[in-house]
């Protein structure tokens, strides 16, 4: 028994700029979950910044994961976010395996806005399909899912019948449950869009539109997502809760006219998540 839920967060860390293992950690935390980091590498920024230094961590992985064996350590969770080579996706393979009754949450960071992260090879978009096929969560963005998919990335809106079906061919990959944020639909503004494989339901949430985009923000939608679902929520209060809180620190933000590197000022929001929140904004898509 771990006492509370225990997740296994396969992540980078970045001094500045708050994103993966800064905003997992307090996010899953303040919602009552253990966070045990598998550190993949230390960035003194993150690769948004003009300049960064960098400390890989690959070699690490593999002896953290058969240090957890040998003590029989359990996960309730192994959740995987950006990774900087071939290698360790290799890694990721490992841990997913070695706790096949964990719940796999892969949120398969590439790009964002039409273009993939500097650091993003071809080959390692190529093998992101991998991680995605053992998964049980997925939750790309809207450029993720083109990446995924093989489609050009959709300039403007998108009908509700091609977000539906780019959830079902998502879905084929693997993943019980896909989750698409940053949709922009034609009947009406961006929204996150969700689909459950297991009882074949489509979910949407609209998102108010705040004209900015911080780093950062995909960490903190798939965390609450992780967090909630975890803490048993269906998919579309989890939607509904990640979606929430995301809007809530980019308006929180944006107020503020941060410069995007920066990421989400979530330290005066943590409370929020602490809370119980009545939570029903959620239609079938
Ligand atoms: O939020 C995604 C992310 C995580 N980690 C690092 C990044 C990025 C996006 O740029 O550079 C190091």
């Amino acid at each position: 028994m771990t006492g509370c839920r225990r997740v296994a967060a396969i992540q980078d860390i970045s001094g500045l700029g708050r994103c993966s293992l800064t905003v997992v950690i307090p996010v899953l935390s303040a919602m009552g979950i253990q966070v045990c980091p598998v550190p993949t590498a230390v960035l003194s920024a993150h690769t948004g910044y003009s300049e960064f230094v960098m400390r890989d961590l690959t070699d690490f992985m593999k002896p953290a994961l058969e240090h957890y064996r040998r003590m029989n350590t359990e996960f309730d969770c192994i959740y995987s976010g950006f990774l900087a080579s071939s290698e360790q996706i290799d890694h990721c393979l490992e841990f997913f395996a070695a706790y096949p009754d964990a719940l796999k949450v892969v949120d398969p960071v590439m790009g964002d806005d039409g273009k993939a992260y500097a650091t993003y090879t071809d080959e390692l978009c190529g093998r992101m399909g991998e991680l995605v096929a053992v998964a049980d969560i997925i939750t790309p963005n809207l450029t993720e899912a083109a990446i995924l998919l093989k489609e050009p990335y959709p300039i403007g809106t998108i009908t509700t019948s091609q977000a539906k079906s780019w959830l079902v061919r998502l879905s084929e990959q693997g993943a019980r449950i896909v989750v698409i944020t940053s949709v922009n639909l034609a009947d009406g503004g961006m929204h996150t869009i969700g689909y459950d494989k297991g009882n074949n339901s489509f979910w949407k949430i609209k998102n108010d539109y705040v004209p900015a985009h911080y780093s950062g923000t995909g960490d903190m939608f798939t965390s609450v997502l992780t967090g909630s679902v975890l803490k048993g929520d269906s998919l579309p209060i989890a939607m509904n809760r990640a979606t929430a809180f995301t809007e809530l620190n980019v308006k929180t933000t944006y107020s503020y006219q941060k410069h995007w590197t920066e990421g989400l000022m979530l330290e005066s929001q943590l409370p929020w998540l602490t809370g119980y929140q009545e939570l029903g904004d959620y239609t079938n898509l």
